[in-house]
């Protein structure tokens, strides 16, 4: 199994999940300082915002920390550039494929990590160069695909000779202990990060995640072929309707639940929590205690102390 905390130059395997319009510099950096790898998700954002906070998390860590690539962005070209021009090291991707832009990367030894939902795709990543794979199950929150952290893990570290990070409903010790049970190098945790304190969600945001029970996720948006967990509410009840509609409307059904998600996102990231999309991962059901990062990734590595402890003495 190779080490990725040496390969990241980071003290705990934990990375921090990207999150469109809210992994922003200062959680990014407060995960680094915190011995993590923190994230900064571009999401759909221009690259002048992106450049900003590579700036501004340099300016608050000299740690190592990522940049994460939504590849479903307009604004994906030039995001990558930015990455380029500012000699970030580590790059995630995510909701698609990176090849067009992996020589880049590699030519400027960064490190590459993409987010896989599939043995197919892990394998194509390891082809083309990347160094690690995030295997991200479908108890994410946000994009997802089909299969679940517990079937697709040993399946994706079996296919590929790289360090497999798991993500999707990992949110504490136990987790992170399990994955490290089915071969992960390492674990990605994303909604736990929504209730640190330097998470610049809005309140309303991380209210509905302490409110979350375990049933209350729900998928939208699989009539787009982009399918979406999100905590459910009066949007995800609106876009439901569009999952059951006959073959020949299909087509113009995507394209009405793509107009209705444009911006959905960012609304609840500002506070509108019925209106719009507030994408969370199953484990939000756990979740209750707003922490500091650091306090997150302290409880996170006791947890999974204690855990691979109690479980080497036997059952
Ligand atoms: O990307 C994510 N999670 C996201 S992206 C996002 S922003 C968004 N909003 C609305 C619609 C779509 C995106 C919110 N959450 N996670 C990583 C992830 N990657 N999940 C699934 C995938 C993925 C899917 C297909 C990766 C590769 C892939 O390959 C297709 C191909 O090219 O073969």
């Amino acid at each position: 199994m190779t080490n990725i905390v040496n390969l990241l130059g980071i003290k705990y395997p934990i990375i921090q999940g990207a999150m469109a319009w809210i992994a922003d510099a200062r959680l990014a950096a407060a995960v680094s300082e915190a011995g993590g790898l923190g994230i900064i998700a571009a999401g759909n954002a221009p690259p002048c915002w992106v450049r900003t906070e590579i700036r501004a998390a340099k300016a608050l860590t000299a740690k190592p920390f990522g940049v994460n690539i939504m590849l479903l962005s307009p604004h994906a070209d030039d995001v990558v550039q930015v990455a380029l021009e500012e000699g970030v090291r580590v790059v995630t991707t995510g909701a698609g494929s990176p090849l067009k832009y992996m020589q880049g990367f590699k030519e400027r030894g960064m490190v590459v990590i993409p987010i896989a939902p599939s043995v197919a795709f892990a394998k194509k990543m390891e082809r083309t160069g990347a160094d690690a794979i995030i295997a991200e199950g479908m108890e994410a929150g946000g994009h997802i695909g089909k299969l679940t952290t517990m079937a697709m893990m040993p399946q994706i570290v079996d296919a590929v000779n790289l360090p497999v990070i798991a993500a999707g409903g990992i949110g504490d010790g136990r987790g992170m202990a399990a994955a490290f049970m089915l071969g992960a190098a390492g674990v990605q945790v994303g909604t736990r990060f929504l209730l640190a304190h330097e998470c610049n969600v809005a309140e309303e945001y991380k209210q509905a995640i302490v409110n979350a029970k375990d049933i209350d996720t729900t998928i939208t948006g699989g009539v787009t072929g982009h399918p979406v967990r999100v905590i459910r509410n009066a949007f995800s009840r609106q876009l439901e309707e569009y999952d059951f509609i006959a073959k020949d409307q299909r087509a113009e059904a995507a394209a009405i639940v793509e107009k209705l998600g444009s911006g959905a996102l960012k609304r609840a990231v500002d506070g509108d929590v019925a209106g719009g999309s507030v994408m969370a991962g199953q484990i939000a059901g756990m979740l209750e205690k707003r922490q500091s990062a650091a306090e997150i990734i302290d409880d996170i590595m006791r947890g999974c102390r204690e855990t691979m402890s109690a479980v080497s003495k036997g059952w």
